[in-house]
């Protein structure tokens, strides 16, 4: 196996000493930053995430913060999905867009007030485009990174361990609403959202120097409730169909190809740059799907896996896949070729290790 090399580009976070503690075995790079997993056991980690609560150090979901008069202008500019009527403590999950239709990054947009928003990314360099506009525009804003960083606290025992750090009222906040909290002093957004459909919130740690005292809070608090280090579960989430930018979705689809169709609202926003692309894009020729895979548990993947119909013709690829305990079978996202999406449709996986029958599904499994 490869070892990263240590650089200070490639940026630590401000969990990084309590995650390395915490036994994390390997690193991605995300957002130009350091994403730990904790590889040795992705089944017991499942198991877990399931039953108790976990604490996911994804400070990698970097802010691009824009504030000032024309900060709605300028995110409205980038998505299909109507900005006007958000409120202040609203998260949106939003498909940000070009000017081609296709898809650039699918963040967490989190409006702190009319003219102060979060975009909270996946992996891509937002902060450059949305400078770009703001500066070709002569837009009213500024835009730069905060020093704030994702935490999140996910599982069904997430309300408790927040409720006991935070406070008892943060769980009265709804889901992808977002409260204030204080911590230490300092004043930190808290949402009720996160990547599993376990349940749970987000803690946007407002400095870094506050990152290991909340570490620490959370785990004295939740000894009882068994908290544990964890990062996203790659089961969990395919099971649930949240995408990942870069693996399912590209810059080569459109947010009707990605399956985002209902956060476009082509009829009734203002300034989208993407609109009239978007508007000859409706009726997409493949799309996301889910895909059961017959078999033992398929290898790990790290490049698309094409799907065949009877005659051999490519008609999509797999781009996520892993074994699932709870459904004994293949959970797995596909792109597919309309004329092979309709559930029920059979094919045939190229699989690297042999070939194998995927089953359409007619949605994800939670
Ligand atoms: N939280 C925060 N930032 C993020 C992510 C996150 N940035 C990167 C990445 N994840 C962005 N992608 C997603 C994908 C799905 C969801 C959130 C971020 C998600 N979707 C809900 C679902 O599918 O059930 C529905 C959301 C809605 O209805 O508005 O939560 O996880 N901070």
């Amino acid at each position: 196996m490869f070892q990263l090399t240590p650089s200070i580009r490639l940026r630590r976070t401000p969990f990084s000493n309590r995650v390395e503690q915490a036994g994390a075995t390997a690193f991605t790079v995300y957002n130009h930053m350091r994403l730990a997993s904790f590889y040795e056991s992705p089944e017991a980690d499942y198991r877990h995430l399931k039953t108790a609560v976990q604490v996911w150090d994804v400070s990698v979901e970097r802010q691009v913060e824009v504030i000032g008069p024309d900060a709605l202008r300028l995110v409205q500019m980038t998505t299909p999905r109507d900005m006007s009527r958000m409120q202040d403590d609203q998260c949106y999950y939003i498909p940000m867009v070009d000017t081609d239709g296709k898809l650039m990054n699918d963040p967490v947009a989190i409006r702190l007030n009319q003219d102060r928003y979060w975009l909270s990314l996946a992996d891509s360099d937002m902060l450059l485009y949305c400078k770009g506009l703001a500066a070709a525009g002569k837009l009213d804003v500024e835009v730069f990174e905060p020093d704030v960083s994702p935490l999140a606290i996910q599982g069904p025992k997430a309300d408790e361990l927040v409720a006991r750090v935070f406070g008892e009222d943060v769980v009265k906040t709804r889901f992808f609403r977002h409260t204030t909290i204080n911590f230490e002093g300092q004043d930190m957004i808290l949402a009720r959202s996160g990547w599993s459909h376990q349940g749970g919130f987000e803690l946007y740690l407002d400095g870094s120097e506050y990152g290991e005292a909340v570490w620490d809070a959370l785990f004295a608090a939740g000894e009882d409730l068994d908290v544990r280090a964890g990062c996203p579960n790659l089961i969990e989430r395919i099971e649930a169909g949240l995408l990942s930018f870069g693996s399912d979705v590209t810059y080569a689809h459109t947010p009707f190809e990605a399956g985002l169709t209902k956060y476009c609202n082509l009829e009734t926003v203002q300034g989208f740059l993407g609109r009239d692309a978007l508007m000859k894009s409706k009726d997409p020729v493949r799309q996301i799907r889910a895909l059961s895979v017959e078999g033992d548990p398929v290898p790990p993947i790290n490049h698309p896996w094409p799907l065949l119909d009877t005659s051999g013709s490519v008609v999509g690829h797999i781009s996520s896949s892993t074994w699932s305990p709870d459904f004994e079978t293949n959970v797995t996202i596909a792109m597919v070729n309309r004329t092979h999406w309709d559930s029920g449709t059979k094919l045939t996986a190229k699989i690297p290790d042999r070939e194998r029958t995927a089953t359409v599904r007619s949605g994800f499994w939670i």
